[in-house]
């Protein structure tokens, strides 16, 4: 007999044990099956039987992206509603609707579940679990702004680059909209802000901190603090996962990132923010691979949305102390150092079991850093505090980010990423490290390497990408003799083929 049954003989003698074919539990949920008692209400995601979202959605540029967007809807829509009848019939309260995946969050008893994994449409149920905020760790006074000059993005202000045109979003405890360094720069209306549990919903509301400080190192203007935000010109948005005790529920950061994939609702105007900064992670999980959040990653990336996690401040165990979703393939994780460029004691090492590569990606400073706090309603305007943890650091790389995405707004998030590591100023052991990963965020370094870039796709020298360079490298494209040591002008990233990287590196850069 199956497990299940031998645990609650009650509940199977009005059902049959779970077959083969039927929707495949976690193992989490399993074990809470096999140990509660059938009127027990579990919350679950649902994961329903469809087309992957992703492939539906992949390279989902404009114009398609809003016919895109909508049939992603459209189709969860469809596959959602067939299940109506058996939340209404079994109790179950709906809690999400998450249509960026096709799933569905739903709080039912334990005895509707086996009847749950029966439904044709099913394909998996997992336990929906719940993500506590991020401890604020308050530092030592320190000189001021030197963590904005050890990014180097005082250089970028006085080119005029402060991110102007670009929208950050931060998904974390919220924002305390009224301080005077970023009061003005909330986006603002009816898609810039989302408190998916309710508690908040018509304006952005902070009570712990954490998103208030991390906003402040991504975009305060210098005001009473000094300089000590990194796109001083950049708007920014918000998503409140956590509610006002701290808590999480994972279904509502999924709800969070599908918000951010379209904050008016509306999949035909473009309203994604251009950067979302993550300043959590499953502190809890230390050295797991926890793929909740992969397919999130992978989408909002596919819709051409930087993402930044923060390593995570487990760093004390030692190596191989990463959690996730910063270690997942999909995520750029951002560590910490001090003022002398020293790893943060715990600050997160890898390796990352989700992947052999290096973890983290990235250092930033993350040991006190002034930045914004609670106003309190506004009483504190100028609020201010030292601030420590791989939360502020990961802030500083979504501030880098904002600067580069204003100076070159139609380059892929791929190549920034690549700009960013390739530039970092290499720390500790040298190469890629599993203590500073490619090192010490640069933002002029990687600025002039995205320069470089954009030059190298001018093929006739006249400071334009235009149809004068794409005929040119057609011309080598139909070539046959661009291998080996034949140079041709065609093989933009020199590895001495002319292919289809060629052609997405003009197309990035591309203006007729
Ligand atoms: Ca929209
Ligand atoms: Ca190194
Ligand atoms: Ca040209
Ligand atoms: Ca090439």
């Amino acid at each position: 007999m199956h497990r299940w049954c031998l645990t609650y003989v009650v509940a199977c003698a009005v059902a049959a044990p779970v077959q083969a074919g039927d929707a495949v539990l976690s193992v989490e949920l399993q074990a809470v099956v096999d140990t509660a008692s059938a009127n027990i209400e579990v919350p679950v995601i649902v994961t329903l039987r469809g087309r992957s979202p992703l492939s539906s959605f992949t390279d989902a540029r404009l114009p398609l992206r809003g016919v895109r967007l909508s049939a992603l809807k459209r189709n969860a829509a469809d596959s959602e509603a067939s299940l109506d009848p058996f939340w209404r019939r079994h109790g179950a309260r709906k809690t999400a609707s998450l249509w960026m995946l096709d799933e569905v969050a739903v709080s039912l008893r334990v005895d509707a579940l086996q009847r749950l994994a029966r439904r044709p449409q099913v394909q998996a149920i997992r336990l929906d679990g719940v993500l506590s905020a991020p401890q604020v760790r308050y530092g030592l006074p320190a000189a001021p702004s030197w963590n904005m000059e050890m990014i180097s993005a005082p250089t970028l202000w006085a080119l005029g680059y402060t991110g102007q045109g670009v929208v950050v979003a931060s998904m974390d405890t919220g924002v305390d909209p009224d301080h005077n360094d970023f009061a003005l720069r909330w986006r603002g209306g009816g898609n810039s802000w989302f408190d998916p549990h309710g508690q908040h919903p018509l304006r952005p509301f902070d009570k712990n901190g954490h998103g208030t400080q991390t906003m402040g190192v991504i975009l305060a203007q210098a005001g009473s603090g000094g300089a000590i935000g990194a796109a001083p010109g950049a708007q920014w948005i918000a998503v409140k996962i956590f509610n006002d005790a701290g808590q999480a529920p994972f279904s509502r950061i999924h709800e969070g990132f599908q918000w951010l994939l379209d904050p008016d609702g509306d999949p035909n105007t473009y309203d994604t923010p251009h950067v979302v900064n993550n300043s959590w992670g499953l502190t809890d999980r230390v050295n797991e691979c926890i793929l909740e959040f992969a397919p999130d990653i992978q989408l909002l990336r596919a819709a051409g949305i930087a993402l930044v996690f923060a390593a995570g401040n487990a760093g004390i165990g030692g190596p191989a102390t990463s959690v996730s979703p910063a270690n997942n393939p999909s995520a750029l994780a951002v560590g910490s150092v001090d003022d002398g460029k020293a790893v943060s004691p715990d600050s997160s090492r890898g390796p990352a079991p989700c992947h052999g590569n290096v973890f983290p990606h990235l250092t930033a400073p993350g040991e006190s850093i002034l930045t914004t706090d609670l106003t309190f309603g506004g009483i504190f305007p100028d609020a201010h505090d030292y601030v420590s943890g791989s939360s502020y650091s990961a802030a500083h790389v979504s501030g880098a980010m904002a600067l580069l995405r204003g100076v070159f707004p139609t380059v892929s998030v791929r190549r920034l990423e690549e700009a960013l590591l390739q530039t970092a100023e290499d720390l500790g052991p040298a190469g890629p490290d599993y203590s500073y990963g490619y090192g010490l965020v640069d933002v002029m370094a990687a600025y002039g390497y995205l320069l470089q870039s954009r030059q190298s796709t001018d093929l006739t020298g006249d400071g334009r990408t235009d149809l004068a360079d794409m005929t040119i490298l057609a011309g080598d494209w139909l070539r046959s003799d661009c291998g080996g040591g034949d140079s041709c002008l065609g093989d933009l990233n020199a590895d001495t083929t002319v292919d289809l990287e060629d052609w997405v590196r003009l197309a990035e850069w591309f203006a007729p």
